[in-house]
């Protein structure tokens, strides 16, 4: 490698648990520390096969449920040359969702199972980083009403959770272990399952969380500059 390579550092996290505020605080913060940094979203809904799943997702068409999933991968492939050549010419890309919302998703619906659902994915650019920042139903419904795209209803939603919990177990992904100070709290404080050690607690402040968010992702960046990227579920 000529010099010292971007990091590839994924948000995920259920519906309106911050995501896209954190992507771009966290874009600007690495750029006020001397590292570029860009930020991306899946779906990309600029290009030809954005723009099919973002009418799907409006619900101005169907299309079948493997058709999609299908689209949502391909839409990341799609990107790859560009993110590869970013990331090699030092860009820290800071993505909004990646391949795990992909399964995710699909695998929350009836008749699929998670192996289908990751085999697409297989062999994308391996993030350096990945960070779920978990908020409860409850808090979630208090930072606004569902809209009106597909997928955005309360039972969806905590099935999409259940699978991400489920992900969160693979330890070949780098899900980042939480710091806000959790392990404090009494379990019983959350209503619902809780996996203290692999999430960002997202009800915190704005504030709070994106110092979290930083802090891992610039040793992130200063750890895997001389590093190969690796390959997702390789
Ligand atoms: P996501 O991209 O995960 O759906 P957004 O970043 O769009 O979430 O945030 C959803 C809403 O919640 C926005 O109105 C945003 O201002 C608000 N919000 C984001 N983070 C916090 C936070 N830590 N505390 C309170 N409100 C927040
Ligand atoms: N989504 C997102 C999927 O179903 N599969 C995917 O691969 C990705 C990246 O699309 F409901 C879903 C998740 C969410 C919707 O919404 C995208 P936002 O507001 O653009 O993140």
């Amino acid at each position: 490698m000529a010099g010292k390579r971007g990091a590839l550092i994924v948000l995920e996290g259920v519906d309106r648990a911050g995501k896209t505020t954190q992507c771009k605080k966290l874009v600007q913060a690495l750029q006020q520390n001397g590292r570029p940094a860009e930020m991306m979203r899946f779906p990309d809904r600029s290009t030809t096969i954005g723009q099919l799943i973002s009418s799907y997702l409006e619900k101005k068409s169907d299309l079948e449920d493997h058709t999609v999933h299908l689209l949502f991968s391909a839409n990341r492939w799609e990107l790859v040359p560009l993110m590869k050549k970013k990331l090699e010419q030092g860009i820290n890309l800071v993505v909004d969702r990646y391949a795990f919302s992909g399964v995710a998703f699909t695998s929350a619906k009836p008749g699929f199972c998670l192996d289908w659902c990751k085999n697409p994915d297989v062999g994308l650019p391996k993030p350096d980083l990945v960070m779920f920042l978990k908020l409860s139903p409850t808090e979630a419904s208090l930072r606004g009403q569902f809209g009106e795209e597909r997928y955005e209803t309360s039972v969806f939603q905590r099935a999409v959770q259940q699978k991400f919990e489920h992900l969160m177990k693979d330890a070949s992904v780098n899900w980042q272990f939480c710091s806000l100070g959790l392990p404090i709290l009494p379990l019983t404080a959350f209503h619902w399952t809780w996996t203290p050690n692999d999430v960002i607690d997202a009800s915190a402040s704005i504030e709070d969380v994106h110092e979290d968010i930083a802090t891992h992702s610039l040793n992130t960046v200063s750890t895997v500059e001389n590093q190969p990227l690796g390959e997702l579920w390789k």
